[in-house]
């Protein structure tokens, strides 16, 4: 009798599969199949969320290769990016050794882990052999004019010394560091993902593998609204001013107009007058807020009048002209028409200044107070409105998105460079194909003050213009390192091509991404960028299909008494001392027994003991009976518990089949696995137990737990006799006649309630069931003082007996 040493099992296998390169992927003729988990940051340690994400990715890839596919399950590096350079800025480490130490000691904790990667196309997006490709797809996207510069205010923090994404400003404060975000005049990068904002919203409805709920994400993010813009008079000024609203029906009320703070005419129209001294204070106050405080209904509305009025073209009405925090510079034109009495921010700013509020349309949705619009439907009012406006020459009809063209310059060092030399003569020019990877340089500087770090290298900022040869300078700035994320899915179809980002013919081949699981952190821009790139790479010519990713599975969080598991709440559990503990198996089932995939998942240490238990109990097993199992038997004629233990064989198989390729509901295929073993526990102790049978359990009993627990279903493969891995094998199909029952159990209630139970043949008729159930000795006993009402016999179930 052997223990379950599961340290000196795993440790055996990892390096047996290892050595074998088995999960190396070569071309065949199998059908493919892509199971991607999102590459995660190399921080250095593994945390139990990388455990989770990379556990459900394991057992998919192991089914679908038992299944028969050829699976390609690769693994990277999300290697760029701010941690990597705050280290080096706190503890004067490179970040490129700092990077590349975490990778090893990362890579290491996985193969402890016992996942099964190809790390033959390992990627770290940031090498050379990585960048050189990022800077080649983003001299396509401005060759294509789908990079551009442009100057404007950005959020940026002092501390991090870069630019932020609106979505990382939180109450005014850096996502990071906390530090009071400002706004710098800069100018920048931006790649111009609006031009596909149509495109991306209609293809959502094609992704039918994809989460509903990060769908509607997706769709609210890019946010498509359907409105019109009109031009307004202005008293006393020279120019026109445009709005956007989605309600031109309303136009009769409006009474006051909005500009954002920051809109170009606000400066001309105050410029001189005793207004202009307030308006720049209240300019400075709201750069100090982000568009999403901005843009929250809870906002506190402000604003102040500038002195100007506008005129109502359907009206003539002449009404003042504000500015206000609650209206954006960037969305639409940066200026509103406003309508107190059918939008709650004018009604709340209405109020609060005192403005007047007229309604345009009753509650039966009809016009009033509209002149020759009333009675109309505001339907109706909104077409006609919009034509006569048309033909006035001053408004038309337009669509408008929230998502806004992608900023991806950045003054940090560690990231991409941009490939851009800029000339006095020529402008902006790409870097030659053959000059790439324009390469990060070494000798910068990390002081954490002024510009990017590398405009601290002596060498990196000249290089001669690509065009005329003249002296010119190189743009200092990195790239976002979303972009890096934007296409390494590609590139582990073709890791080590050298002569392009990867060939036209394996992308078309292994793509779509089959099934792809990670954080729903990742649901809005990971997740759009890609798309995004996917799409410009399809039009530049370099793929054919529309979308990167068919399936996504977004795995929910592991929390610990209710909570995220974090360092700043001290409720983390090492992934590294569970294995230790209890092995890399244990580590697994855990995370994928205790919750289906997409719930968050809550820590338990009696729940990982009963996993480690369960391991044991089937080792136990398998240990006991491989002497028997080993020898040959034939098949005798089938007692009835043979054939009860034969049904819950097949019906474990059965359904742990369905769980894994349906929903993944791994919770529920391991909680019947665990019944099965119980079964077999049973069975093995009666004293006809047949050997045939217990082989057959056996088998398939190790089989189908492999995908969770490949080690020790490797270790107990050799142990009853078998020859090769178990990961080779085909995965079992059920015996259906096995699943055929000759007797069912059939419940007896007694109003409603269960009295009993009854073991009938499988083929009996509702009148004999109904009859045997009332014949029964305990039932009988039960009712014999009562008056029987009724007797209702569901076929197959149960027989309730309705009693007075
Ligand atoms: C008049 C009106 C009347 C409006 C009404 C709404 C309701 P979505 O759906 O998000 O596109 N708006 C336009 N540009 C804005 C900006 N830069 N900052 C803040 N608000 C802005 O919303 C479009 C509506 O939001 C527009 O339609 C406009 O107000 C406002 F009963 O115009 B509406
Ligand atoms: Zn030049």
């Amino acid at each position: 009798m052997s223990n379950y040493n599961f340290a000196q099992i795993e440790k055996k296998w990892q390096k047996v599969w290892e050595e074998k390169k088995a999960f190396r992927v070569v071309e065949n003729d199998k059908p493919k199949y892509y199971v991607l988990e999102m590459f995660p940051y190399p921080s250095g340690k593994i945390h139990m969320g990388h455990v989770r994400n990379y556990s459900i990715g394991d057992v998919v890839a192991r089914f679908m290769k038992m299944r028969g596919y050829n699976v390609l399950h690769p693994m990277g590096w999300d290697a760029f990016g701010l941690p990597a350079e705050n280290a080096a800025i706190k503890n004067q480490a490179k970040p490129d050794k700092w990077t590349i130490e975490n990778i090893k000691d990362m890579k290491e904790q996985f193969k402890l882990l016992g996942f099964s990667y190809d790390w033959d196309r390992e990627v770290a997006t940031c090498l050379p052999d990585y960048y050189k490709w990022t800077q080649y797809l983003f001299i396509k996207f401005f060759e294509k004019g789908l990079a551009y510069k442009k100057r404007s205010f950005v959020n940026w923090c002092p501390s991090c010394e870069t630019v932020l994404a609106n979505e990382q400003v939180v109450s005014g404060l850096c996502e990071r560091c906390d530090s009071l975000v400002t706004k710098r005049d800069l100018e920048q990068w931006y790649l111009k993902i609006t031009d596909y904002a149509q495109e991306l919203l209609d293809d959502i409805d094609k992704l039918e593998g994809w989460p509903e709920k990060v769908k509607l994400m997706q769709k609210n993010w890019i946010g498509k609204s359907i409105g019109a813009e009109v031009e307004f008079e202005i008293e006393d000024f020279d120019k026109k001013l445009k709005i956007f609203t989605t309600r031109p029906d309303t136009i009769c009320g409006v009474t006051y107009m909005v500009l954002a703070p920051e809109h170009e005419y606000v400066k001309q129209m105050v410029k001189g007058t005793e207004y202009e001294e307030k308006v720049n204070e209240f300019v400075s106050k709201v750069q100090h807020m982000s568009e999403i405080e901005r843009s929250s209904t809870e906002l506190e509305k402000e604003g102040l009048f500038i002195g100007k009025y506008a005129i109502n073209p359907i009206t003539g009405k002449r009404v003042p002209i504000y500015i206000a925090n609650y209206v954006m510079v960037d969305y639409g034109t940066g200026a509103i028409m406003a309508v107190p009495a059918h939008d709650d921010r004018d009604y709340d700013f209405a109020k609060k200044y005192n403005l007047d509020i007229i309604e345009v349309i009753n509650e039966d949705g009809i016009m009033i107070n509209s002149g020759e619009f009333d009675n109309l439907t505001s339907q109706e009012a909104f077409d006609k409105i919009v034509q006569k406006l048309q033909e006035m020459g001053i408004g038309k009809k337009t669509v408008n998105y929230r998502l806004r063209d992608w900023l991806i310059s950045r003054q940090r060092y560690w990231g991409c460079p941009i490939p851009i030399i800029y000339c006095d003569d020529c402008g902006a020019v790409p870097v030659n194909e053959q000059d790439l990877p324009v390469v990060l340089p070494k000798d910068v500087m990390f002081t954490g003050k002024g510009q990017s770090p590398l405009a601290t290298s002596k060498e990196f900022a000249q290089a001669p213009c690509p065009k005329c040869g003249k002296k010119g300078r190189r743009d200092l700035d990195t790239m976002d390192t979303f972009i890096d994320s934007s296409w390494y899915f590609l590139r582990y179809i073709d890791p080590k091509n050298d002569k392009e980002p990867f060939s036209k013919e394996l992308v078309n081949k292994w793509m779509q991404v089959d099934q792809y699981i990670g954080g729903v952190e990742h649901a809005i821009l990971h997740l759009l960028y890609s798309r995004f790139f996917t799409k410009v790479l399809r039009d530049l010519g370099m793929l054919d299909f529309d979308e990167p990713f068919s399936n996504l599975l977004t795995q929910g969080m592991v929390l610990k008494d209710g909570a995220k598991m974090s360092k700043s709440k001290g409720n983390i559990v090492s992934p590294l001392e569970i294995i230790e503990k209890y092995g890399a198996d244990t580590a697994r089932l855990f995370v994928l027994f205790a919750a289906p995939p997409e719930r968050d998942l809550e820590w338990s240490d009696q729940g990982v003991e009963g996993c480690f238990r369960f391991i044991n109990r089937v080792y136990r097993l398998v240990d006991e009976l491989k002497n028997v199992v080993c020898v040959d038997s034939k098949t005798e004629e089938l007692s009835k518990e043979d054939k009860k233990i034969r049904y819950s064989i097949h019906s474990t198989l059965k359904k742990v089949t369905e769980d894994i390729s349906g929903r993944f509901n791994f919770n529920t295929a391991i909680s019947s696995l665990m019944e099965l073993v119980n079964d077999m526990y049973k069975y093995k102790e009666l004293e006809d137990r047949n050997p045939s049978i217990l082989k057959e359990g056996l088998e398939i009993i190790i089989t189908i737990l492999a995908p969770f627990v490949p080690h020790v279903a490797e270790e107990l493969w050799q142990i009853i006799g078998k020859q090769g891995s178990i990961h080779d094998i085909e995965w079992p199909s059920y015996d259906e006649t096995a699943l055929v029952k000759d007797e069912i159990e059939v419940v007896v209630q007694i109003n409603g309630k269960v009295k009993g139970k009854l073991n009938l043949p499988a083929d009996i008729s509702k009148e004999d069931m109904e009859k045997l159930a009332l014949q029964d000795d305990k039932i009988s006993e039960m009712i014999k003082e009562k008056q029987i009402v009724k007797v209702i016999g569901v076929p197959k179930k149960l027989v309730n007996i309705v009693v007075k």
